[in-house]
């Protein structure tokens, strides 16, 4: 997977890019990042990259040119999609992080100020996406959310022990409750089950546990969750408690 961002910003990634999980998914070529300053494509004689707004009012908004120009200056793969992170996109959630990791190239344009000129995201960006109903005062964040999230799908990004939990339990579900040592704390201890090391009492507890939590704060995943298909362990499961 390669991500492309253009931004007036670049440092903003360079952390995010070198840490933890997504850093590792970098440093092994699993995961390809460019960072393209927008800045350094202005032909402006000052290196503008904003003007004010036509029909007047507050703030700035970014001009055409040095986007456009930034844009088209790698070739772009045959698989790639042009995002632009804006509050008026359509709010990422699993499934649009399911199908974003299915391209080859992700471009992510980053605005900043009032945002960018509309002619751009008219002729040049094929997605607008929102990580959330909030005003960010530029689109990094965001870009890097999109990123994170949709890494963890690219192939051996995730050890495989994660990946097949999440296959196993997420499912549509909150997770269960996470227990490490020591088993007892402060006078508080964990629950036996976990300590018993019968994994198929353990598996029916997280299950259970996972259905009380989703049920109480998320109904409507809830709700989704019993419309769903299930495998035989989960049928019986669903059957003996629900
Ligand atoms: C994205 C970008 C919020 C989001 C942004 C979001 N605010 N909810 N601000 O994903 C144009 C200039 C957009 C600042 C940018």
């Amino acid at each position: 997977m390669t991500f492309r961002v253009l931004t007036l910003f670049p440092e903003m990634f360079s952390n995010f890019t070198q840490t933890s999980i997504f850093g590792r998914a970098v440093a092994s070529n699993r995961v390809d990042v460019t960072v393209q300053n927008i800045r350094d494509f202005s032909t402006d004689k000052h290196k503008r990259v904003d003007d004010a707004p036509f029909g007047g009012g507050a703030g700035m908004v970014m001009t055409v040119q040095p986007l456009k120009s930034a844009l088209f200056s790698m070739p772009m793969s045959k698989n790639s999609k042009v995002i632009y992170l804006s509050p008026k996109g359509k709010t990422l959630n699993h499934d649009l992080v399911m199908s974003l990791a299915k391209h080859d190239e992700l471009v992510l344009v980053c605005g900043h100020y009032e945002g960018v000129d509309q002619r751009f995201i008219d002729r040049y960006v094929d997605e607008e996406i929102s990580i959330g109903d909030y005003v960010l005062t530029g689109g990094e964040l965001a870009a890097m959310v999109v990123m994170d999230s949709v890494s963890r799908y690219v192939t051996d990004v995730l050890s495989n022990d994660a990946s097949v939990h999440e296959e196993s339990f997420s499912d549509g579900l909150l997770e269960y409750p996470h227990y490490t040592r020591p088993a007892v704390y402060e006078e508080q201890g964990v629950p036996e089950v976990l300590l018993s090391g019968h994994h198929g009492n353990i598996f029916k507890w997280r299950w259970l546990e996972s259905i009380k939590l989703t049920k109480e704060r998320r109904p409507d995943l809830y709700q989704a969750y019993l419309k769903k298909e299930h495998g035989s362990e989960i049928k019986k499961l669903i059957k003996k408690y629900l």
